[in-house]
């Protein structure tokens, strides 16, 4: 189910559980402002998520309440996952929903990195 972004953040979503290691992750990164691990139902051959530590429901929620130091550690650790999971070549994708037209289901902002085959035009 699509979740309602406008709503406070939920300190029980399943990524604020991963992120306090109550549920286990295939975890491939971790700094001070950033999770990454691979995502349980990929939708290409590579598919990570990168989450932000703090508690913030989707990219809006984000880019408006964050710090800018959370801002830049987040952005440079998108990047260096991506660098680090070999994909600068040939290339990757990055998504984020937000919003109720977007489909977002979990309620803490997640970034897909999407990767391991021609993915063709985004068509949607
Ligand atoms: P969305 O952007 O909110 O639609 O994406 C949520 C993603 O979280 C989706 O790709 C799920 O497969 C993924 N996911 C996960 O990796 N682990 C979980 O426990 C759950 C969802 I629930």
């Amino acid at each position: 189910m699509p979740v309602d972004a406008t709503l406070p953040y939920d300190d029980q979503n399943i990524f604020a559980r991963i992120l306090r290691g109550e549920i286990p992750s295939k975890k491939v990164y971790e700094d001070d402002h950033a999770l990454a691990f691979h995502d349980i139902a990929p939708w290409s051959p590579t598919h990570i998520l990168v989450i932000p530590k703090g508690p913030y429901v989707s990219w809006d929620d984000f880019s408006m309440r964050a710090s800018d130091a959370e801002i830049a550690g987040f952005v440079r650790a998108v990047g260096l996952v991506a660098r680090e999971a070999g994909l600068v070549e040939p290339g990757y994708r990055l998504l984020a929903n937000a919003g109720p037209h977007s489909h977002q289901e979990v309620p803490h902002l997640h970034v897909h990195i999407l990767a391991g085959r021609p993915l063709g035009p985004m068509l949607v």
